[in-house]
Order: C-alpha cells, then sequence, then structure tokens
C-alpha cells in the first residue's frame, strides 16, 4: 500500500508538491481537468461543489493531453520525490458524446484512445473515470465536528441538466435551450459496455489501467438522469462485462459507504481479491443516501483501520489518497485538513501493515 495525494489541476506547482511529500505522499494522483474554469460559485481553495450550472468550463475539445506536456509534468512530480501513479478524470470537451450516446462518439473514442496510449508512453499507469452524466452534483454545505465545514447530500436532486452540458461541466456554450434528453439505465449500461469493449483493448497493448469512479452521490437517478454503479452490486456488473485487468476500479470507499445497500468493508474485501481495485479514495462519512454529510476520516460510520488492513491482506499494493477533507478553522483550511486526513492515513496504513 502506498500512500498518495490528489492535486487539482491548479495545484501543480512547488508548493502543493512540496506539501504532499511533507504529509508524508509518495504518489500523485493528477486531475488534469480544471473544474473551476470559469465557474461561478466555486473556491480553488475547497472540492468543487458548484450549483445547477456546474462546476465550470469543459477544456479545449482540439487539444489532448499531449506526451510532452505529460512528460513535463511527470518530471516535475519527479524532481520533488513524487510517483505519477494515476490520471483522474476525463474532460467532457473530449468524451461528452461517448457519454451521451452522441453522433460524435466514435470520433471521441479515438480521443480517448490517444490520450490512453500518451499516458502509456510517458509510464503513468492509471486512467481514473467517472462514466457519469450528472456527475458530482447536487450537494450543499454542512458542518461536522467543531463546526468544520463539510460537503453533505440533503436529499433528492431533480432539476434537469442543461444543454451543453454533462458531467457537471459545460461542454458547449452556444447549446440551444432545453434540456437533455432522457435516457434509461439499460440504455445508460449500453453506453457504457460500447465505450468500456472499444478503449480495454487499447487500454492492454498501452499498459494502462482504466479504473471508474463509483456514483457520488450515488443516486439511482440525479437530475433526472440514471447513475450507473450507485450500489455495490453495480461494481460487480462492471467486472462481468469486461474480463480484463486492465478494466478496474477507482474504489472510493466514502461514496461506497454512502450507498443504501450493501456493506462497503465486503465490497472491498471481494474487489481487491480479484485484483480489479486499481487505487483507492478513502475518506469518512455519516449516513446513507439520500442524507449523508462527509465528515473528518477518524469519525462517521467507515471503519478506516478495517479498511486497510482488508487491503492488505488481500495483497493490495496500489496507491491510497484521501479523496477530500473538512475544512480547518485556521489561516490555511484546506492544507489543514488534508494535513490532518494525510497524517491519520500514514499512522493506520502503518499499523495495517504491521498486522496490527
Ligand atoms: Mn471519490
Amino acid at each position: 500500500m502506498k500512500l498518495g495525494f490528489g492535486f487539482y489541476r491548479h495545484m501543480l506547482d512547488e508548493a502543493h508538491f512540496r506539501f504532499a511529500r511533507q504529509c508524508g505522499a509518495t504518489h500523485a494522483v493528477v486531475h488534469l481537468v480544471d473544474y473551476f474554469n470559469q465557474g461561478g460559485s466555486n473556491t480553488r481553495t475547497d472540492q468543487p461543489i458548484g450549483d445547477r450550472h456546474g462546476w465550470g468550463h469543459a477544456g479545449d475539445p482540439d487539444k489532448l493531453w499531449t506526451v510532452e506536456e505529460l512528460a513535463a509534468i511527470k518530471a516535475d512530480l519527479n524532481r520533488h520525490g513524487l510517483e505519477w501513479a494515476a490520471v483522474e478524470n476525463l474532460d467532457p470537451a473530449h468524451w461528452h458524446d461517448i457519454l451521451l450516446g452522441g453522433p460524435r462518439r466514435d470520433e471521441q473514442i479515438d480521443k480517448v484512445c490517444t490520450i490512453i496510449r500518451n499516458l502509456g508512453e510517458v509510464g503513468i499507469p492509471v486512467l481514473g473515470y467517472n462514466f457519469s452524466l450528472a456527475g458530482v452534483a447536487g450537494r450543499v454545505k454542512a458542518t461536522t465536528r467543531g463546526d468544520a465545514e463539510v460537503v453533505a447530500l440533503a436529499g433528492a436532486v431533480d432539476d434537469p441538466i442543461p444543454k451543453g452540458m454533462v458531467w457537471n461541466m459545460v461542454y458547449d456554450r452556444e447549446a440551444e435551450p432545453g434540456f437533455m434528453a432522457p435516457t434509461t439505465h439499460e440504455e445508460f449500461w449500453d453506453r457504457f459496455a460500447y465505450f468500456l469493449n472499444a478503449v480495454i483493448p487499447v487500454a492492454e497493448e498501452a499498459g494502462v489501467t482504466l479504473a471508474l469512479h463509483p456514483d457520488d452521490p450515488p443516486m439511482p437517478t440525479l437530475r433526472g438522469q440514471p447513475r450507473l454503479v450507485y450500489q455495490p452490486r453495480f461494481y460487480q456488473k462492471m467486472v462481468d462485462l469486461n474480463p480484463s485487468p486492465r478494466n478496474a476500479m477507482e474504489f472510493c470507499v466514502g461514496t461506497v459507504a454512502e450507498m443504501s445497500e450493501g456493506d462497503v468493508a465486503e465490497t472491498i474485501d471481494l474487489h481487491s481479491q480479484q485484483g480489479r481495485v486499481a487505487y483507492v479514495h478513502l475518506r469518512n462519512v455519516r449516513g446513507k443516501v439520500p442524507h449523508y454529510s462527509e465528515v473528518f476520516i477518524d469519525e462517521g460510520d467507515v471503519d478506516i483501520a478495517k479498511i486497510l488492513r482488508i487491503l492488505h491482506g488481500n495483497g493490495f499494493d496500489g496507491v491510497i489518497i484521501p479523496d477530500h477533507a473538512p475544512q480547518m478553522t485556521c489561516d490555511a483550511p484546506w492544507h489543514a485538513g488534508m494535513a490532518f486526513a494525510m497524517g491519520y492515513l500514514k499512522a493506520k496504513m502503518e499499523a495495517a501493515t504491521r498486522g496490527e
């Protein structure tokens, strides 16, 4: 097990790399999509929440992440003592019609294949992704211990998704008025299978593992659209779609714990035994959909030490990152929250490794 740190795009600088190393990280998970791009309601000092208008604007559809760009970031990370473990998330600009089943789907599958080959060429072993129409949407601010600010879900979220938006980002600002066409769970799984079976052979050749994040928040539908992995059993459905070990999971412990059915410890036990866990988001939560709250890593419903013992016992050799953390009251709320989570995780990982 390795301790990693997740960097948003705007955090790819020396100060953040040094901070992560100081927290004990040896590995980096990098978000190359700028979720905050021209977004009205987000602050870069916290995870993006967004409102009904989404997080921000998608990137340039014609600008794929190049080998040169990736190699430069990798060299920078390595110079600061960090290994690049994964890229997290695709830009809606590059794959909106894959999610929507639109006319440019095959052209965009070629783009994703190019990105996968570029990652392979640079030696980035994992691409995390989130196959979702509404994306991470509909959450609100709440508080936990000591009135620390956190993210929560306070009931179902039904307001429809405007045309030109997918995955909570605007990919077409000239889109006509109206809303995303409705679809069914069955049709959405067909879109997912089409994508997966097209890209997995390329991932195998490139030596890159694709890692699916579950739906956060894990509601059956959100903003009127179906969700994919919103119960633990749907992770097994994903495994059954394609037998390649390159078809794997970005296992988000917090999200799986928020699901209304199943047990997060049993679920991660099953899939880490299968060798399908590429990397892990490890955070704590209190409650389940449609009412839950993210909390400090040492409170909440998840037995973090138990999760780590299971992973260690199953020979999990991948990276664990703290995902999000509460904002702590001080001059650097985000840094303090992350440092607390990193220190806690580091100690619990060492204990699990010692068999405690
Ligand atoms: Mn997560």
